[in-house]
């Protein structure tokens, strides 16, 4: 069973609106200029990098912005020019929410469960709701049909979202599997339990994923092994939105930091847990005084990827974390201890800004090669289609976006022209887009 990291393809709307309470960046990067073209080909760089190192590595499609069918449903009548006009008029935070890039985030589009770990055998998949975010909540029925078109194989089990804001769900940032050779531990983390009133929660910033969602994914993909743990509620306040901003694991290896979790005993519980399907953790946990949780929030070194590549294991991180005393001496003894090989750092700041590193980046689906074999071969990134995507880039893609180009009708058609020509580009058929239908 291998690992292949689907990266969203950062759409041509990337912009900066302030839409996410609790994610300190997305806040203090609110009203500055983007650069998509830019942030598009630093997502593809790295995408590049990491089948370079010898994994596999699939892209999903961008979405369909702005969202005027929303706009409408919120009783903005007219053309469409008429419907933007008046929307940036009256209300420019629905504006730029209908607008936002945010499906680019792909950690957030799903769960994912591999086979092995599966009562029957199949690999499943549930979009994540993203009900705590209204920007967010539009992304799922068009995450949907993508993960339908591009595993569409009789190997693969799709489920729908799960209902309502007690069901808050964000999907694979708060999800980690660890593993063996042929066997799984679903480690799901949770930020509140939605039915229980007087229960730990955070007091400033919104908890995302609640306990009854994380079961109801355990439940209905029928994993065999799975635990819960809920996220310390501090740190949800010191900004820590994801559980994939303190924490990251992969196969036997699991990195967080030591005020990542609500009960001090979590880190055991991961071991023995994993101990029961046949794993011995190779566990690195950080300490405050080698990093402060702000510093965790602020270099972004726990949302790297953890890799396991045929040269070793190799933790990619963003480049703050090469550029931040602290952070880069806890990635020097996380090398001198044995516990990775290697660390590499890339330039990934046009997501950074919106609270996006490297694996906020890509959802990780474990495949076995029958199962691979079902994949939708154009989504895979070789080498010919990075070079397509480069140049599908470079033709449509705005140099620089300021909250005030959201308002100039000339941005709906050409994200349409460039979507239209992805569509062809990644053979994901005619109708892919509801503009296309
Ligand atoms: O949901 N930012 C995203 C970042 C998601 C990061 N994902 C993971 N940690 N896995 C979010 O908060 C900001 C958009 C804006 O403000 O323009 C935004 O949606």
């Amino acid at each position: 069973m291998a690992e292949l990291n689907f990266d969203g393809l950062v759409g041509p709307t990337h912009n900066y609106a302030g839409l996410s309470h609790g994610n300190v960046a997305s806040s203090s990067h609110r009203g500055q200029v983007s650069r998509p073209r830019e942030a598009a080909l630093q997502g593809i760089a790295k995408m590049a990098f990491v089948r370079d190192l010898g994994l596999g590595q699939g892209v999903l499609p961008p979405h369909d912005r702005p969202r005027l069918d929303v706009l409408r449903e919120l009783g903005f009548t007219g053309d469409d020019a008429t419907v933007v006009g008046a929307t940036a008029a009256n209300a420019p935070h629905l504006l730029a929410a209908v607008y936002s890039a945010s499906p680019m985030w792909t950690a957030n589009a799903a769960t994912v469960s591999a086979s092995t770990d599966t009562a029957d055998g199949k690999v499943h998949f549930t979009p994540a709701n993203l009900a705590s975010t209204f920007h967010r909540s539009l992304e799922p029925a068009q995450t949907a049909r993508a993960l339908r078109r591009i595993f569409g194989g009789d190997a693969f089990v799709h489920h729908a979202p799960l209902p309502g804001a007690a069901f808050g769900d964000e999907g694979a940032a708060n999800h980690t599997r660890l593993a063996t050779a042929d066997a799984g531990l679903e480690v799901h983390v949770f930020g509140r339990r939605a039915f229980e009133k007087d229960a730990p929660a955070p007091a400033r910033f919104p908890a995302r994923q609640t306990l009854e969602a994380s079961e109801a994914l355990a439940r209905r993909h029928g994993v065999r092994s799975a635990l819960f743990l809920q996220q310390a509620p501090a740190a949800i306040d010191a900004g820590v939105f994801h559980n994939d901003v303190i924490a990251v694991g992969h196969g036997e290896r699991w990195l967080m930091h030591a005020e990542a979790f609500l009960d001090e005993g979590a880190a055991e519980w991961i071991r023995s847990a994993f101990a029961e399907v046949g794993g011995a953790l190779k566990l690195f946990v950080v300490a405050s005084d080698q990093l402060p949780v702000e510093g965790a929030v602020k270099t972004y070194l726990f949302n790297s990827q953890l890799l396991d590549t045929p040269s070793g294991a190799v933790l990619v991180a963003p480049m703050e974390c090469a550029e931040d005393p602290k952070a880069r001496a806890v990635t020097e003894a996380m090398v001198a201890e044995g516990f990775l090989d290697r660390v590499e750092t890339l330039d990934l700041r046009q997501s950074m800004h919106n609270g996006g590193g490297p694996a906020c980046l890509r959802l990780r689906v474990p495949l076995t090669d029958a199962e691979r074999a079902q994949v939708h071969e154009p989504c895979l990134l070789t080498a010919a289609r990075e070079a397509q995507l480069i140049g599908w880039v470079k033709r449509h893609y705005r140099e620089e976006l300021a909250p005030a180009d959201l308002a100039d009708p000339a941005l709906i058609t050409e994200v349409r022209t460039a979507l239209d020509e992805l569509t062809r580009l990644l053979e994901l058929g005619d109708d892919f887009y509801d503009f296309q239908r």
